[in-house]
């Protein structure tokens, strides 16, 4: 088990992007998060606030090709793969302009196109669709990875267990990425696990496990970058691990009151955007209008994905059994 820094200096151009892309998800879920309050989305939101790195920094190192499976936490991958704010937004407000024609919501969002093979409200169950993606890939002749996210929690599930077991075995390009947020739902780590570091686990099934700052966006594009070489090599699995902090609770409405305030605003004061701004400043002598104009261009592009939305009509009555599976008395059908 290794862990990894990142002391290479930032490329100016790379460095706003990769804030940029930041920005945008933790605009998309503030803005979500109030889109909420007035009554436009039913159902569920996990926030990320807080998490942008991880999702920014493993996506900054994939290939077209390479597919992904994430979790209920799942706004910040998506976007960071190259998703349409407009188009999730209308998913979350149950319009038929969304990724799923308004019929999936936060937890199922999918678009297949870019690779992206799910949100998932069952935890853990990305972490088995990935790797049986990673077999196909390395059945039709290599070149892609696939990659799961997945929290601390969910490496308690089984499904993480023998995913990793058969990844290793036979050698398959997948990158395991586990968010650390040291929480499932209300019960920190050391109340679910007796392990500190989730990396750690990756020696039980020889593969190399790697404890990274996840609030470092550079230090994770770098060891994500490092993993898929490893995988697309026919080296196998990487388990890395990515330490990071949830802002808020573990979903919209959870006021997170059962962690210590101290630990919340030592984490508050280590946040993944500032910490990018941090370097850029640092190195490239970036100044305050440079930062209000990524914010200024991120707002207009939200503005116009959500007044789009807005006009999307909901799904009619009649189309409720069209995109999905329905079990009937006689069998499955398929619409
Ligand atoms: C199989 C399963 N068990 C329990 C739940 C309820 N549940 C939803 S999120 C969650 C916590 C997951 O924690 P973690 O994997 O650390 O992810 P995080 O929420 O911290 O991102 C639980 C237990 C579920 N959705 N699926
Ligand atoms: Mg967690």
């Amino acid at each position: 088990m290794t862990d990894s820094l990142s002391d290479k200096p930032v490329d100016k151009d790379e460095g706003l992007q990769l804030y940029r892309r930041m920005v945008r998800i933790r605009r998309f879920e503030e803005r979500a998060s109030q889109l909420r309050a007035a009554g436009l989305i039913p159902g569920f939101l996990h926030p990320c606030i807080g998490q942008e790195a991880v999702a920014v920094g493993v996506c900054g190192a994939l290939g077209d090709g390479d597919v992904l499976t994430s979790t209920h936490r799942g706004h910040g991958h998506m976007l960071g793969r190259g998703a349409d704010p407009a188009r999730m937004y209308a998913e979350l407000f149950a319009r038929s302009g969304g990724y799923n024609h308004g019929k999936g919501g936060s937890l199922h969002m999918i678009d297949v196109q870019l690779g992206f093979l799910g949100a998932n409200g069952i935890v853990g169950a990305g972490i088995p669709l990935a790797t049986g993606a990673a077999l196909q890939l390395k059945r039709r002749g290599g070149g892609s990875v696939a990659v799961t996210f997945f929290g601390d929690g969910a490496t308690n599930e089984g499904s993480f267990h023998e995913s990793l077991n058969l990844a290793s075995l036979w050698k398959l390009p997948v990158l395991y990425v586990c968010e650390n947020n040291l929480y499932g739902e209300f019960t920190r780590q050391d109340h679910h696990q007796v392990i500190t570091d989730v990396a750690a686990r990756s020696s039980s099934y020889g593969m190399p496990g790697v404890v990274v700052d996840g609030n470092d966006v550079i230090a994770v594009r770098e060891v994500t970058r490092e993993a898929r070489e490893r995988a697309l090599a026919g080296e196998g699995p990487t388990l890395i691990e990515a330490k990071t902090y949830r802002h808020r609770g573990h979903f919209e409405g959870d006021m997170g009151r059962y962690r210590p305030p101290e630990e919340v605003a030592r984490w508050m004061a280590h946040d993944p955007l500032d910490v990018l701004w941090g370097r850029l400043v640092k190195e490239h002598a970036l100044d305050e209008a440079a930062r209000d104009a990524v914010r200024a261009d991120v707002e207009a592009e939200l503005d116009a994905a959500i007044a789009w939305a807005k006009e999307q009509e909901h799904p009619a009555p009649e189309q409720s059994l069209e995109d999905v599976y329905v079990d009937s008395i006689g069998g499955a059908a398929l619409r």
